[in-house]
């Protein structure tokens, strides 16, 4: 699945709300093998001016049950997906949705990382929930960094962030992340770069997206496409993160500023419940195409169906020598 950008101008101008805002279902692996990558080119950052107030942006999500027991966000009726569509925010914007209760389950929505009142808390505990059949609106605001009035410098929201639901079996969402509401919420600083595909991978009990080997997300790109993945940790277990023959700096971005940036550079991160981070990668960049395990380090999550492929392509969307093969033994896992 590919993720479409704005390219060009200011954004929030010339691209429509919903292809600035959403992922075209980026947390879905494109079918295994059979499916070709589609191609698209690198892309310049586009950059807001710095200045801006922020805009006012609108969504309507709405949230349905889907085979096999999940419960998923979408955009459109009968769109749901898991995990859910990526938001995106710019900092300084805010983010009003408008989410619709398609399914017989008290539900809600609940976001970290950005700004809202009680009543968008998402949370029984604030009476911030959607009944069966409901329609309720969250507020979600996000802001640069900004000096506070003793002098201070306070943080401003970008970050990879997620959102999911509070309200479903216990008041803390237990049910509806359980089932599947969850996804992830980027909120970007101008100037940082965007990439030209974005998947979402979400550790969840002993699942990668409510999914485990040898049916866990396959995420394909082509070689020396830049790659973000989101990371995002629930459940009640403890994970960390793996991904092969590809390394990010562990800050922000995932980006270092410079060849003297003494920020760690990593392979693998804890990703814990609750917990939430993403990067970019050039995808095959010094490594080659091939069908690349992305896997949870705890062994016995792994042995036990938390792991997947990152398969890279050539630049022709073919597939390098090996990889077929590789991706027959993923399919006998376990
Ligand atoms: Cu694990």
């Amino acid at each position: 699945m590919i993720r479409k950008y704005a390219r060009t101008g200011a954004f929030g101008k010339k691209v429509s709300r919903r292809s600035m805002l959403v992922g075209a279902a980026a947390g879905m692996a494109a079918p295994v093998v059979a499916s070709t990558v589609g191609g698209t080119t690198a892309t310049a950052a586009p950059n807001r001016a710095g200045d801006s107030q922020g805009e006012i942006r609108r969504i309507t999500m709405y949230a349905e049950e889907l085979p096999g027991g999940m419960i998923g966000y979408g955009l459109e009726p009968g769109k749901a997906t898991v995990p859910g569509p990526v938001l995106e925010m710019w900092e300084g914007d805010t983010l009003e949705i408008e989410l619709v209760n398609n399914t017989d389950h008290r539900l809600s929505i609940h976001p970290h990382g950005v700004e809202y009142d009680t009543e968008s808390d998402g949370s029984p505990l604030n009476d911030s929930f959607n009944n069966p059949g409901e329609r309720r609106t969250y507020i979600w605001r996000s802001r640069a960094p900004y000096q506070a009035k003793d002098g201070t410098w306070r943080p401003g929201s970008a970050g990879y962030w997620h959102y999911h639901d509070h309200a479903m079996g216990t008041d803390h969402g237990t049910g509806g992340v359980l089932r599947g509401l969850y996804g992830a919420l980027v909120v970007r600083r101008p100037g940082d770069i965007l990439p030209d595909r974005q998947y979402t991978i979400v550790f969840n009990g002993m699942t990668i997206n409510n999914r485990v080997a040898p049916d866990a997300p396959i995420f394909e790109a082509r070689l020396g496409e830049r790659v973000e993945f989101i990371a995002i940790g629930h459940g009640d277990h403890f994970h960390t993160f793996h991904l092969h023959a590809h390394r990010w700096a562990d800050n922000r971005t995932g980006l270092l500023s410079g060849p003297d940036d003494p920020t760690p550079i990593i392979d693998n991160k804890d990703l814990n419940p609750g917990s939430s981070f993403g990067f970019q990668v050039i995808a095959g960049e010094g490594v080659g195409p091939g069908a690349w395990m992305y896997h949870c380090h705890v062994q016995f999550h792994s042995d036990d169906g938390m792991a997947g492929i990152f398969l890279v392509r050539n630049e022709d969307g073919s597939l390098p020598p090996g990889a077929e093969e590789a991706l027959e033994r993923y399919r006998n896992h376990g």
